[in-house]
């Protein structure tokens, strides 16, 4: 284990004779913020200090991590008089670098006028502060070829601390260990999925899968964007997780950890087909919200609910994505691969056959929905990856790829996955496939994401409309884009600056000069609405979790005993259990983020 010299928190709670492992203060994959963390009042001070808004506003704000050593570096400064900044070695003093501050600017969305400290050029190991007159110095940060090394492993890891029918053990949990929780090996047909062959009630098993967020039901739609993300960080950058060990049961096996990790929810996955017809059901859930207890507190019975068009589609992209990466092991786990390959086509089979079926939430369940009425993105992506996966013609013209834009990638709107994908595999791809159409769509999207960051005076590409219910994964979201750009024209280093930026803006360079990620950071994410964390009597969240982030439409704020601290969208995030809307958090938020901190590792020289 490696302590993180840049983390405040840590030398006072070794002065306070506190030696507790405080996520974040940790590094290395094997045991990140397991240990105990009675410490969380004492982070919970030192942020106080810092919590008001107009505090906020007079802030340095950067990646609370900081940067590898060929990163674009920027920092925030409050729209003060200095017009030059310094760069000090943090145990020194000594000033390493100065450099000018741009003009000030406003960003809209926070309402706030900031200028920019750029020291991309300081490319030196060290740990260090910004300083600039008038201000208090930053927190220390560092330049270290590792210090995306514990997020990246710990950003995986949140998904096995979010497994489903699983005792996490305290050597794989530590003080997050927690007895099992739901087995679902007992699970009821709902009504609305009920067949002649399975009559509603008939009894199922679909063990395994992750919590959907900080809720315990489990959603195909959702499963699928989470899982792809995850898979195609394995596919594009192996060679970054070959050897990562996560500690998790199944590390030392002949598998990645991280496909692994991935297998636990495909598993699940594969239980939710119908064997009788190849539908796929759209999720895996109790009727109402659990309380805030732990998952084995989690007691009410539960139910497979509706086929529909988006759960199968979603299911066979996911399929065919994993049956191309599993067919590499083959000795390790024989027939899974072509299993998966025939699960993706019974999939496709069924949808074709029940193109328009969209989610009705029955009138007795009143759980996460996942509805979305647009299936033409979804009927894309899973032609897009049957076609790479079986080299069969016949789905790429099922594609529709010319009348297919690329967008931001989100649970309701898979259609760049797709886009993702066949740029990956370009190489091998039958004539059918329309190369300039493919570079074409990625680079058309990835240019307007780099213009809006080229022109922000926070030089992010979140813009107003991107303050949605999980605004943080439509920044990561943004980088994925940016990332493929990027790895389709290496020269153009700005795409891949421009995605360094949102990594920066989830880990502090926001307006809320916070790091988003649980147990990262000097000044981080404390009471996500999680329910394990919420619920399991340890101060600090279970680390490597991203929260959804600012919006404006505060949806829980009636459920919530405190106010909001703004309603500017990038302002308007509240760190209290209370707030499902702007601070919960989900499989979908964190495969992003694990995309995104790979590339960067994998492609930043
Ligand atoms: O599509 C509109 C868009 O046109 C508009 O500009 C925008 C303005 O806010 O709203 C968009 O709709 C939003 C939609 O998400 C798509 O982003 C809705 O307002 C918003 O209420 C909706 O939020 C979803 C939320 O569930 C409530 O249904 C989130 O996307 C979704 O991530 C979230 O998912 C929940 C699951 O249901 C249950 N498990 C936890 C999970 C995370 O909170
Ligand atoms: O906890 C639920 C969260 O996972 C969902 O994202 C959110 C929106 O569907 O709903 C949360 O549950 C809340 C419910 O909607 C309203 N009553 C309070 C619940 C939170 O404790």
């Amino acid at each position: 284990m490696t302590l993180m010299t840049s983390n405040p928190v840590m030398p006072v709670l070794m002065l306070l004779g506190l030696f507790v492992l405080l996520p974040g203060c940790t590094g290395g994959g094997s045991d990140q913020g397991e240990s105990a963390s009675s410490a969380k009042t004492a982070s919970s001070a030192l942020a106080a200090s810092s919590s008001s808004a107009s505090a906020t506003a007079q802030q340095i704000k950067l990646n609370q991590l900081g940067f590898l050593p060929g990163s674009a570096k920027w920092a925030l400064i409050p729209d003060v008089a200095a017009t030059g900044f310094a760069l000090v070695d943090s145990a020194s003093g000594t000033v390493v670098f100065n450099g000018d501050l741009t003009a000030a600017a406003t960003w809209a969305e926070a309402d706030e006028k900031v200028k920019l400290a750029d020291f991309s050029s300081v490319k030196t190991p060290g740990t260090y502060k910004l300083r600039v007159d008038g201000l208090a110095d930053s927190a220390a940060f560092d330049i270290a070829e590792d210090v995306y090394e514990a997020l990246t492993a710990a950003s995986i890891k949140a998904f096995y601390f979010n497994r489903s029918s699983a005792e996490l053990l305290p050597q794989h949990a530590g003080v997050y260990a927690r007895p099992l929780g739901h087995p679902d090996t007992r699970v009821l047909i709902h009504a609305s999925a009920a067949t002649a062959e399975r009559p509603e009630g008939t009894v199922v098993s679909s063990p395994k899968g992750w919590y959907d967020a900080g809720d315990y039901n489990k959603y195909i739609v959702n499963s699928g964007i989470s899982t792809y993300s995850l898979l195609a960080a394995y596919e594009h950058f192996p060679d970054l997780f070959a050897a990562q060990r996560l500690n998790i049961p199944e590390s030392g096996d002949n598998i990645p950890d991280l496909l692994n990790e991935a297998l636990w929810n495909l598993e699940w996955m594969l239980s939710m087909q119908d064997p009788a017809d190849g539908g796929v059901y759209h999720k895996l859930t109790n009727k109402n919200f659990d309380g805030e207890v732990m998952p084995h507190q989690a007691i009410s019975e539960r139910y497979l609910v509706q086929k529909t068009t988006a759960a199968a589609l979603d299911f066979a992209a996911v399929m065919a994505t994993a049956s191309r990466i599993f067919a590499a092991y083959e000795n390790e786990l024989p027939g899974l691969s072509a299993r998966m390959l025939a699960a993706a086509e019974s999939a496709w089979q069924w949808a074709q056959a029940n193109p328009a079926v969209v989610y009705q939430q029955p009138a007795d369940i009143k759980t996460g929905e996942y509805g979305d009425r647009n299936l033409g993105d979804e009927f894309f992506w899973a032609a897009a990856e049957l076609y790479i996966a079986t080299q069969n013609d016949s789905y790429y013209q099922a594609a529709n790829a010319a009348n297919t834009s690329a967008t931001v990638p989100s649970w309701g709107d898979v259609r760049s996955l797709g886009w993702i994908s066949l740029a990956h595999h370009r190489a091998g791809l039958s004539a059918v496939a329309d190369q300039t159409l493919i570079l074409g769509r990625i680079q058309g999207l990835a240019n307007q994401l780099r213009s809006v960051w080229a022109g922000s005076a926070y030089r992010v590409t979140m813009q107003t409309g991107d303050f949605i219910w999980g605004s943080n994964s439509v920044a990561l979201g943004q980088a994925m884009m940016l990332v493929q750009a990027y790895k389709l024209n290496p020269g153009e280093r700005d795409y891949l600056d421009a995605a360094q930026s949102a990594l920066d803006y989830v880990l502090g360079r926001n307006a809320v000069d916070t790091s988003f990620v649980t147990g990262f950071g000097h000044k981080s994410t404390l009471h996500p609405h999680h329910r394990p964390s919420g619920a399991d009597g340890i101060e600090a969240p279970i680390p490597g979790f991203i929260a959804g982030g600012p919006q404006p439409q505060q949806q829980d704020k009636s459920d919530c005993p405190v106010p909001y601290p703004s309603a500017i969208p990038a302002k308007s995030y509240l760190d209290h259990y209370c707030s499902y809307a702007s601070n919960e958090i989900a499989i979908n938020w964190n495969a992003p983020l694990v995309y995104v901190v790979a590339a960067l590792q994998a492609l930043t020289e």
